[in-house]
């Protein structure tokens, strides 16, 4: 078979197989969803087993494995022209703490699904093609998401990404050492050709119209802040309200501002979310002395988040003064809205329809290592389906072995196509 041969496709069950494996690694029984979930937090030895399972698969499928010095892995397949620059596809596999299967899995995996199908069928590329792993794309456990890949690319520096620390005071750094995942390729990393990363969509858009593969357009813009209120402690009975310095009560009136914002419809598609609030001393008869939020901030549209940020601070202001405490508000995360280029979005379109699947184009709601990396090369993602409302961080998370194999196969003709032939 050849490069141009549209009736190649990837070994689906070879695929489904090495996603089922990989989500055994880490795997913790979920009370609530009553099922497995996957644990796999970045650095962890969950993490590490994970990759060094992964890695095992592709140094059998011929590839040779490097890793930068945060610990992003590149496996790389020759082409015809070695000195060329790589087609890389990839994504992580690290997972937040309540994760399912696929989740960034199914970029690695079908990247390496990719690679087994061309050594199938004996197909050499002009190109080389890398399947990446990247390091806490998650940034579940040091606070700032796509992190190996913003190195890698050249928007954190190193040294900054190694001084991250987790909720224990573990830093990046001494995690990479003891795992002895600082390896020799050095960052920014020399650009790839192209990038192309393959995700489950995690959202309702493309199960709702029953469309089979997301031509991704771009990621919108995320914003994370850390806010540490401090008030006082007081005695819940004996304590008037006058005299209270209340920091849950401050935290709450900070939510609900936030929700008023998004409903208000004045910051265009704005989406916050304060996904972690813990109280201090967390009693039932003591009013919060401190309270600990983290938001969540989305938007398409970079000027609209720029004033849903100003007015937040504005709130943060007005709740200090009408409470009586004081908020420190920090900023974790900041990336703009990212653009794939047409190029990108078109060659996924073109290569869907070849295959005959119907497909939509849209924008990630979640941060991806493709919105990174396309800031060195023409970048692009392929979404697949997921089902029950497209749930994801989270066990519930599910698609099918059909649907990732669509995924898969159009990223296995667009990278085709990308690489080039070698074998002529
Ligand atoms: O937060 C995100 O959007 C991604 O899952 N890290
Ligand atoms: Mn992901
Ligand atoms: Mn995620």
């Amino acid at each position: 078979m050849t490069i141009h041969d549209s009736s190649l496709r990837i070994d689906a069950e070879r695929l489904w197989r090495s996603l089922d494996e990989l989500g055994s690694v880490g795997a913790y029984f979920d009370e609530d969803a009553g099922l497995h979930g996957v644990r796999r937090l970045a650095l962890t030895d969950a993490d590490i087993a994970g990759r060094e399972l992964v890695t095992g698969w592709m140094r059998a499928a011929g590839l040779a494995v490097t890793t930068d010095r945060v610990g992003n892995i590149y496996a790389r397949r020759a082409g015809a022209d070695n000195a060329a620059a790589p087609v890389m596809v990839g994504s992580h596999i690290d997972s937040v703490a309540t994760a399912g299967r696929f989740d960034g899995c199914l970029g690695v995996l079908g990247g390496l699904e990719v690679v087994r199908t061309l050594n199938d069928h004996g197909i050499t590329t002009e190109h080389p093609i890398e399947v990446a792993i990247f390091t806490e794309e998650e940034g579940a456990r040091f606070g700032t998401d796509m992190l190996g890949s913003a190195v890698a690319a050249g928007r954190i520096d190193l040294d900054a990404a190694r001084a991250r620390t987790d909720s224990a005071g573990v830093t990046v750094g001494s995690e990479l050492d003891r795992h002895g995942l600082a390896g020799a390729v050095e960052v920014p990393i020399r650009s790839p050709h192209a990038y192309l990363e393959c995700h489950i969509e995690q959202g309702p858009i493309l199960s709702t119209g029953d469309t089979r593969i997301g031509v991704v357009q771009g990621v919108q813009a995320i914003t994370w802040l850390e806010l540490r209120i401090t008030g006082r402690a007081a005695h819940a009975g004996a304590t008037p309200q006058r005299l209270r310095r209340n920091a849950g009560l401050a935290a709450a009136l900070i939510t609900v501002r936030l929700d008023e914002m998004v409903e208000s419809g004045e910051y265009g598609l704005l989406l916050a979310t304060v996904g972690r609030q813990v109280n201090y001393p967390n009693l039932i008869n003591i009013v919060p002395e401190k309270s600990l939020l983290t938001v969540d901030l989305r938007n398409p549209d970079g000027a609209a988040m720029a004033r849903a940020e100003a007015d937040l601070a504005t709130c943060i202001a007005e709740v200090e003064k009408a409470t009586g405490v004081t908020i420190t508000s920090r900023v974790t995360a900041k990336t703009p809205p990212v653009a794939f280029p047409d190029s990108m979005r078109d060659l996924v379109e073109k290569h869907a329809s070849n295959l005959g699947m119907s497909c939509e184009r849209l924008t990630s709601g979640a941060g991806h290592d493709a919105g990174e990396i396309a800031a060195l090369c023409p970048s692009g993602m392929i979404f697949v389906p997921g089902l029950y409302d497209g749930i994801s961080h989270n066990p519930r998370e599910y698609s099918t072995p059909e649907a990732c194999a669509d995924g898969i196969d159009v990223l296995l003709h667009a990278v085709l196509e990308l690489a080039g032939s070698g074998n002529e």
